[in-house]
């Protein structure tokens, strides 16, 4: 892409101000400035992408399409300059100007179209994909409207709608000469041609049109721009409604509401029927939009299609794209079944994000039936040959072929079609890769081992920490140069300055700049002054029991009781900073919230506490505070029950900013222990053997270690009592956990964590020592740049070249 000098850089800023803005520099808003300089951006990342296209028609390779529900990519503006080689220059522009670089960035809503670690994965992952010059393209939904908007009112979680289209949104570009069909519904009928074979014609259906919008993906310093698609439903202009102008305007909405909103669920089953008709939009359109690009690029047979495309399912929430891949090779191609099979089976890999039961996705057959006949008429052939062939080919099987039936009691299993339908199935960390072939998908594995695989997942260092983090990057950038930027791994070379008391000082300085930005956000937001010398004690990701934000407010209460008890106790002083978003339905993660409030309340306003204590809660949390907090972190806490995190990906972005794990060994925790060594890390907890054990062979009684603990009783009566809440506030939390046999082993752990934070806090008071630790983090971090996964399924999975 272009580099520009300063004088350059001003005068297109000047140049796009003046005819897009109808404004000058002189009199210009951070708006205008805004979108003057996406318009530069623009302009070269639409060049880039030409080239890219054309290149990549002439070499013929084989391309990823990596296919989601979410891409959580926040804003774009600092990513997209620092890829393109501007951020610099466009940073020193806006400062000469008298501006405030953030603050202009800070005009772009962020694109929320994801709930969690799921959907920023595929950002990052995208990011990568194009920074390492992989052809590979992702597709999403281009929801109305993302994730909620979290308002906290009197400690209760509001959920306001997320309007981020309000504005012109700067990347995308409208391709409706790209738009397809995608039909839903109806009836199928078949007749028997010629040749003997089936023929299926589809009746009444309802077509849609889907209508891609195209973002840029940028890679970094290579020219190289790749596409996100997402699509959006319209009605398509050749219905006719019998010139009812309300019938229109009804079907209308119908029709968008299939690209109307993100369901605002993570891990949980969500039952509704317009949920499955979005994911059938996604996979229809995409997948029709494949082969028709591969007919038009190459001149070759479709059968052929998987030598040069690889589709990547995140989860199994685009599972429908196998059968769908089936019905268009088969009804429109005119191909058999086994060797549309052969193509479908050698074109998906699937991705597993989850072990929990309740995530594991299953749809009634009628509401299958009901987006699309077809489709299930396909599902139920696969499922028919597959337990044949299982009866067949594994005789030892036979009496489990109800456990691996795709369809069982009237219901879709996701995650079975997907493993049927796929020729890679993965995990996103060792351990859970681990636990999907010994537990979860265990029958699969006896007779497809050749399937499973692990890719421990990773983040985009270039936005957590070159533009999240700019002080650490200088830092890094002068100590050990720049080689780093494109092989993460080279952070390693900080080894150097392990013993180097200067260069500890300045990273310890690098922190507490960072730690003084945040205490400023969180005084904006929050009107709580904290301590920018109080450790910065971080749980930052969506609410939910399994993480166990409980556990942490139980223990903070703990040591608020010590404090009351007796009030000169010495204690380092703390801040523990959270953000997390709860799904609007999830009533005892909405409870949580409302505790952490309370708790803030009291422990922040009690004078006996005299400020060495400080609970802050950062409302709606998102990928634009992240990237405020995740540089200013101290302690990193990743506190799941083992076993129960399939990876988590913050704990690698605190990492990467220095902060230190205070964990479990569950998900990537394990393989950041593995990596930095016991020593660099906190780990507190029962092991994920011992977890499975308790689950699968009982033994565990919370209610004995209730009545025999006294920290524990201490901590948990808290709830029942009024100690943080009039009218018995906390009964439903007090009683969830003790009814149910703290089925997230909170009472079991308590004690382990009490104690590891007694640890790490005396840990902190050797200064060194902790700043040893902080840089140990950061150098072994480069294993954790989304760089290293992707390089991973493109040589393991995807066969890239
Ligand atoms: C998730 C897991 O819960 C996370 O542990 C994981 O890091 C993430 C990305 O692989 O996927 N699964 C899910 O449904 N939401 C997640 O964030």
């Amino acid at each position: 892409m272009k580099t520009y000098s300063k004088t350059e850089f001003r005068e297109r800023l000047e140049m796009k101000l003046t005819n897009k803005r109808n404004t000058t520099l002189e009199d210009t808003t951070d708006t205008d400035l805004f979108y003057a300089i996406c318009s530069i951006l623009k302009d070269e990342i639409n060049q880039a992408s030409v080239e890219t296209k054309k290149t990549n028609i002439e070499r013929k390779k084989r391309q990823i399409n990596y296919l989601s529900m979410e891409f959580l990519i926040g804003r774009l503006i600092e990513s997209n300059l620092l890829n393109a080689g501007l951020l610099d220059v466009c940073n020193e522009v806006l400062t000469e100007l008298g501006r405030d670089p953030k603050k202009v960035y800070s005009e772009e809503n962020d694109a929320g179209l994801g709930n969690g670690g799921l959907g920023r994965l595929a950002a990052c992952f995208l990011d990568s994909i194009a920074s390492l010059g992989y052809l590979g393209n992702g597709f999403g939904i281009r929801y109305r409207y993302g994730l909620f908007e979290q308002r906290i009112v009197n400690g209760t979680q509001i959920e306001l709608p997320d309007n981020w289209l309000q504005e012109v949104y700067p990347w995308e570009t409208r391709k409706i000469d790209e738009a397809v069909h995608v039909n839903f519904g109806g009836e199928v009928s078949s007749e028997v041609d010629e040749h003997g074979n089936f023929k299926f014609t589809y009746h009444n259906q309802e077509t849609v049109l889907a209508v891609p919008y195209d973002v840029g993906v940028v890679g970094y310093d290579n020219d190289v721009v790749n596409q996100l698609r997402l699509w959006s439903a319209e009605l398509p202009s050749n219905i006719i409604d019998h010139g009812n102008y309300k019938n229109r305007l009804e079907h209308m909405q119908n029709v968008e509401r299939i690209s109307g909103f993100l369901y605002p669920d993570d891990s949980t089953e969500e039952g509704r029927f317009l949920r499955l008709k979005q994911q059938y939009f996604l996979v229809s359109s995409t997948i029709q939009t494949l082969i028709k690009q591969f007919k038009e690029k190459y001149d070759l047979p479709v059968t052929q299609f998987h030598e040069y495309h690889c589709i990547q399912i995140n989860d199994t929430h685009p599972t429908f794209g196998i059968p769908e891949l089936m019905r268009i090779l088969m009804d429109e191609e005119g191909l058999g079944w086994d060797e549309a099979w052969s193509i479908v089976t050698k074109t998906f890999a699937y991705t597993n994000h989850t072990i929990m039961q309740e995530a594991l996705e299953k749809w009634p057959v009628s509401q299958v039936q009901k987006v699309n006949p077809r489709i299930f008429m396909i599902i139920n052939e696969i499922n028919e040959r597959f337990c044949r062939e299982v009866y067949e080919k594994h005789p030892e099987m036979r009496d489990k072929i109800a456990d691996l039936a795709v369809i069982s009691n009237d219901v879709v299993h996701m995650s079975k079609l997907a493993i049927v339908g796929s020729f890679s199935v993965n995990g996103v960390a060792a351990l859970h890769s681990e636990i999907i072939k010994d537990h979860t998908f265990n029958d699969f594995y006896k007779i497809q081992p050749e399937k499973f695989n692990n890719k421990t997942n990773g983040i985009t260092h270039r936005r957590w920490l070159m533009t999240a983090n700019p002080g650490l990057t200088h830092l890094i950038n002068e100590a050990i140069g720049d080689a780093w930027h494109k092989s993460p791994q080279e952070l390693t070379q900080l080894m150097r300055y392990y013993n180097d008391e200067s260069f500890l000082n300045k990273l310890a300085d690098v922190k507490l700049e960072n730690k003084r930005v945040l205490k400023e956000v969180i005084y904006q937001k929050t009107g709580i002054e904290v301590d920018e010398n109080s450790v910065f004690d971080v749980q930052v990701k969506r609410l939910h029991e399994y993480k166990r934000q409980l556990l942490n407010v139980l223990h903070i209460i703990y040591l608020y009781n010590e404090i009351k008890r007796k009030p000169s106790i010495k204690i380092q002083p703390r801040t523990f900073i959270f953000g997390a978003k709860a799904a609007p339905s999830y009533h005892i993660a909405k409870e949580i919230i409302k505790l952490i409030h309370s708790v803030a309340q009291v422990v922040n306003n009690d004078a006996d506490v005299d400020n060495r204590i400080k609970v802050v809660f950062l409302e709606n949390y998102n990928v634009t505070l992240a990237e405020d907090i995740m540089p200013a972190a101290e302690i990193s806490e990743q506190i799941s029950t083992a076993s129960m995190e399939a990876s988590g990906t913050g704990n690698m972005k605190m990492m990467m900013n220095g902060a230190v794990t205070l964990g479990t060994m569950d998900g990537a925790n394990v393989e950041i222990a593995e990596l930095v060594g016991k020593e660099n890390i906190f780990i507190f907890g029962l092991s994920s053997e011992e977890v499975i054990n308790y689950q699968n062979n009982g033994g565990y009684q919370a209610e004995a270690i209730y009545q025999t603990d006294g920290r524990v009783k201490g901590a948990m009566d808290a709830l029942k009592n009024e100690q943080f809440g009039r009218d018995f506030a906390f009964n439903d939390l007090y009683y969830h956990v003790l009814t149910n046999n703290d089925p997230y082993f909170l009472l079991k752990d308590f004690n382990s964590y009490v104690d590891i934070h007694l640890t790490a806090m005396a840990t902190y008071q050797d200064k060194k020592k902790w700043n040893q630790m902080s840089l140990m983090n950061i150098l072994k971090s480069g294993q954790f740049s989304s760089d290293r996964t992707i390089q991973q399924y493109a040589t393991d999975i995807w066969k890239l070249v």
